[in-house]
């Protein structure tokens, strides 16, 4: 499908706000992929579908979790955390993509991971940063975000870490792993890693 069949696909399965939601991280994902010399089509197509499934409900979500053998152990964690790869799981047959960058740029897209490729770094930050989003940190992440994803990453997943502490939530591994991974690029400009 070309990223105008996408839309119109989508545009179908979410309410007006999401939907505009998802127009704003893929406009932003596109200015990324310029600024970091990723696929703008690649990055765009990923955005479009990256909530695709948001409003879908959980059992169904469950089923198609599944229906592969993916590890299962999304489902141990929030429902909040399903539609990422439930949608990565769909992408193939519903929307024809075939390029593993987009895939799991929507499965990652919530929890991150370590050593995510261009088009998964600038979808996750992409989803983080659109212009409506408003939360204590933001404002860091986007100036970092001008000229180090990985920096703008890491930034954003110990917001991220943070705030699901303080909600008292369980946090997935991979949010961590990801943290890990992406916090040691900060350690020359912001005197992070003190400790290890
Ligand atoms: O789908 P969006 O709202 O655009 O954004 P998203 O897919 O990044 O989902 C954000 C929500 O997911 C937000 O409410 C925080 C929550 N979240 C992210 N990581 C974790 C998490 N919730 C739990 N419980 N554990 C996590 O590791
Ligand atoms: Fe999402
Ligand atoms: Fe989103």
């Amino acid at each position: 499908m070309d990223i105008e069949q996408i839309k119109r696909k989508v545009k179908k399965n979410l309410s007006e706000k999401r939907y505009l939601h998802t127009l704003r991280v893929t406009e932003l994902a596109r200015q990324l992929a310029r600024t970091y010399g990723a696929s703008e089509i690649h990055v765009q197509k990923a955005a479009l579908i990256h909530d695709y499934l948001k409003e879908t409900p959980n059992h169904e979500l469950q089923s198609i979790i599944e229906s592969t053998d993916d590890p299962l152990d999304i489902l141990a964690y929030h429902p909040v955390l399903w539609h990422g790869p439930a949608a990565a799981i769909i992408a193939e047959k519903e929307f024809d993509i075939h390029e593993p960058s987009i895939i799991e740029a929507v499965r990652y897209h919530t929890t991150g991971r370590p050593e995510m490729d261009v088009v998964e770094e600038i979808v996750f930050i992409a989803d983080y940063m659109e212009p409506a989003r408003s939360f204590p940190g933001i404002e860091e992440v986007r100036e970092a975000a001008t000229k180090s994803i990985e920096q703008a990453i890491s930034l954003a997943l110990g917001n991220s870490i943070r705030y699901l502490i303080h909600q008292k939530a369980t946090i997935h591994p991979q949010t961590f792993q990801a943290y890990n991974a992406y916090v040691s690029t900060l350690i020359s400009e912001y005197g992070g890693n003190k400790i290890w």
